[in-house]
């Protein structure tokens, strides 16, 4: 047994360090291939509404950042749907047309100098002020996801990921349908692409994130998607790598600096460990911006990993990481199961 799970584990170094197409991307590869067909004749259609939508249950909320997440199905229809409401920042562009006539002024509380009122709009102001994300058909894991639940630090040694992360990634049917419909230009994303390097190897296409409503530089949200396929997360990158991640540390912080006017300086570039897709993407925030998963439990400066690399080639394949897995996460109750601990 032991003997057997040595001779995995040098094949999973090899793997990574050759980046060339093993048994394992070659398996990945035929599970996205599944994925795709899958997911093609259930491509979401655009709503125009949530006429006919019920509320099954509330996944999350959050008073101070204002959100809603919520699980529900439309009448007569069977699928899952993830909703998630986000009231957005004040546009600085409606402020004048909001302390003005048009707002009425509903008073809450009056004492001394002190007044608090409800702001009743009279008329449409220009900005919706929720953002809705409709995840349409949602799977479990999307239901999962987005649930409110504990999470647990894991320290992931090189062993563990060849043992246990990895084996569990290939059993799964990961949905990253939506990462080639924008690097093959059939989303309606590709309007919005903000800058593409067509280049196999060390191309890729940056363009706003989901999770940004592109109207305030202060919580600019970009994602950088590679177009190499086969790199599924920080545990594949070595030395071979660092000319892609230098192409898009350099060219991300140039076209950020030229098409938003932010410095490189004021830009956050970095990777998630673990990721919720994997195919390898760096994240692009303002450094203002505390965005979800920028903490030292999840986010790798995309610098921090360059640097690492070229102290040692294949840093990526030796480091234990640590990293955060939510309670509900298959992977998590791998590791405990190998490790004999109970929740
Ligand atoms: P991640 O680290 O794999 O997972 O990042 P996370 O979602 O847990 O952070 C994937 C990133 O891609 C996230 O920042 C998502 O908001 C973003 N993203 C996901 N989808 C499905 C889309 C999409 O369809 N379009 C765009 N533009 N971004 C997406």
């Amino acid at each position: 047994m032991a003997a057997h799970v040595e001779e995995k584990d040098v094949n999973c170094k090899r793997s990574k360090i050759d980046d060339t197409p093993d048994q394992t991307s070659v398996q990945s590869t035929k599970k996205i291939k599944k994925d795709k067909v899958e997911s093609e004749d259930r491509v979401s259609k655009t709503l125009e509404s949530f006429d006919g939508f019920e509320v099954l249950k509330i996944l999350y909320k959050n008073p101070q950042n204002k959100s809603v997440f919520l699980y529900g199905k439309f009448q007569g229809n069977d699928d899952n749907a993830v909703v998630l409401l986000e009231k957005t920042p004040f546009p600085v562009s409606a402020l004048s047309t909001l302390l003005s006539a048009d707002v009425s002024l509903k008073p809450l509380l009056q004492n001394d100098i002190y007044s608090v009122y409800d702001g009743l709009p009279k008329q449409d102001l220009g900005f919706s002020g929720i953002k809705t994300t409709v995840i349409y058909p949602a799977t479990e894991r999307h239901i999962e996801k987005y649930t409110d639940q504990d999470v647990a630090l894991i320290e992931e040694t090189c062993d563990d990921y060849c043992n246990i992360t990895l084996p569990y990634l290939e059993e799964q049917t990961f949905k990253i349908q939506w990462v080639y419909n924008i690097l093959e230009k059939k989303a309606e994303e590709v309007e919005r692409i903000v800058y593409e390097d067509p280049d196999h190897q060390d191309g890729f296409v940056l363009l706003p994130d989901m999770k940004w409503d592109r109207k305030q530089m202060e919580n600019l949200y970009l994602v950088a998607i590679c177009h190499r396929k086969g790199i599924k997360s920080l545990r594949d990158l070595n030395h071979q790598h660092l000319p892609l991640l230098r192409n898009i540390r350099d060219k991300c912080q140039k076209e950020v600096q030229e098409k938003y006017c932010i410095a490189s300086d004021q830009l956050r570039l970095y990777l998630h460990y673990q990721p919720s897709y994997y195919h390898l993407h760096v994240h692009v925030t303002h450094v203002k911006f505390d965005a979800p998963g920028s903490g030292v439990t999840r986010a790798h400066l995309l610098s921090d990993v360059i640097e690492n690399i070229e102290l040692m080639p294949d840093y990526y394949q030796r480091k234990t990481l640590t990293c955060v897995l939510r309670e509900k996460d298959g992977l998590l109750a791998r590791f405990r199961e190998v490790r004999g601990q109970k929740k």
